[in-house]
C-alpha cells in the first residue's frame, strides 16, 4: 500500500516508486517464465506477434528487445496482472475499478539494449479520461547506468506533445527541442531494487537510454486505466475489454473529462512496436552505439 504522502507525491509528480512489492518467489517465477519465452527466439528471423528483436538479433544467437503483450500470448501473466498488493496501490491511484489496458516486457541486455525516445504514453491511447497509469515491475535492479526509466516530474500536468514525424504519421516520440518549457535535465531516474514496482502518469514525458552497462535491465509494464475511461480509437472486442477487469465493475457510461489530446493517426509508418516506429523520428535525443555483433 502506499501513504497518503506517496499518493499526494505521485499526484503531484505523475510517478511514485513502490519499493519491494513483489514476494522472492513471484520474483524468480516471473524470470523464469521470461527466460523460457525468450529462448523461443532461437530460429526466429524476423519480429512477429510475440517477439521484437534488437537489430543485432541471429537466428543461432538470438537478441529479443521485447516481448508482446505477454497478458494476451502467456496465461501466466494476465493472472499476474491481478496480483494482490499491486491491484491494492492500483485502486488508490486510479479508484475502485480497475482495467488492464496492456502489456509489454522490454529488455535491455548487457552492453547494447535499445534506448526508448521520449514520449508520453497518452499520445499512443487516448482515453475520455486521463486517469491511466503504467506500472513498472522491475526484474532487474535499476540502477542509474543500465538504462532506468527516466520521468520529468509534473509533466504529466502539461500538454500533449506532437509524436509525428516529419512526414506527419505518427511515430510515438518527440522531438523536445520543439517542446518549449520541457526541461528534460530535470527527469528522475526511477532507481529501486529488483521486486520493486513504479508507477507512472499515462500524460508524464519519459524515455530511457541505452543500456551501456554490465547488467542487464529487464522492465515488465502493464498499463491500467479507471474502468469509466474509455479509449477515444474504440473498443474492438469488447468481451476481451470486459475480461480485462482487475477490480470492481466496469461501467457502460464514460466518464468525459478536458485532456489535450493529439490523436496518433495517420498512423506509424513502422508498426510493430514502439521501437520499430520511433525509427522514424527526425532526430534520435538517446546515443545509440553500435552494438556488437554476438558471439559466433
Ligand atoms: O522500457 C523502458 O525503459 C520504457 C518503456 C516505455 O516507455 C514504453 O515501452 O512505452
Amino acid at each position: 500500500m502506499l501513504s497518503v504522502a506517496d499518493i499526494e507525491f505521485y499526484r503531484e509528480n505523475g510517478y511514485v516508486v513502490a519499493p519491494s512489492v513483489l514476494d522472492a518467489g513471484t520474483l524468480s517465477k516471473i524470470r523464469q517464465t521470461v527466460a523460457e519465452i525468450c529462448d523461443g527466439a532461437r530460429g526466429r528471423t524476423t519480429h512477429d506477434g510475440i517477439y521484437d528483436l534488437e537489430p543485432s538479433h541471429r537466428p543461432d544467437a538470438p537478441r529479443v528487445r521485447r516481448i508482446k503483450v505477454p497478458h494476451a500470448n502467456f496465461p501466466f501473466f494476465r493472472t499476474l496482472a491481478g496480483y494482490g498488493p499491486m491491484v491494492e496501490i492500483l485502486r488508490q491511484l486510479l479508484g475502485p475499478d480497475v482495467r488492464l489496458h496492456g502489456s509489454k516486457i522490454n529488455m535491455k541486455a548487457p552492453g547494447y539494449g535499445s534506448p526508448v525516445e521520449w514520449h508520453q504514453d497518452w499520445a499512443f491511447y487516448p482515453h475520455t479520461n486521463d486517469d491511466l497509469l503504467a506500472v513498472g515491475v522491475l526484474l532487474d535492479d535499476a540502477g542509474p547506468d543500465n538504462g532506468p526509466l527516466l520521468v520529468v516530474p509534473g509533466s504529466h500536468r502539461g500538454p500533449t506533445w506532437d509524436h509525428h514525424d516529419a512526414s506527419g504519421h505518427f511515430c510515438g516520440a518527440m522531438q523536445p527541442e520543439a517542446c518549449p518549457g520541457l526541461d528534460l535535465s530535470q527527469a528522475v531516474p526511477l532507481l529501486a531494487p529488483a521486486g520493486s514496482m513504479t508507477f507512472h502518469h499515462v500524460r508524464a514525458v519519459h524515455g530511457s537510454a541505452q543500456n551501456f552497462s554490465a547488467r542487464p535491465r529487464t522492465l515488465l509494464l502493464y498499463e491500467f486505466a479507471a474502468a469509466d475511461a474509455y479509449p477515444l480509437n474504440g473498443v474492438g472486442d469488447f468481451a476481451d475489454f470486459q475480461s480485462r477487469m482487475v477490480a470492481g465493475q466496469s461501467p457502460i457510461t464514460p466518464r468525459i473529462v478536458p485532456a489535450p489530446v493529439r490523436m496518433p493517426l495517420p498512423p506509424p509508418r513502422f508498426k510493430g512496436s514502439i521501437y520499430e516506429s520511433q525509427t522514424a523520428t527526425a532526430r534520435r535525443w538517446f546515443e545509440m552505439r553500435e552494438e556488437p555483433a554476438p558471439a559466433g
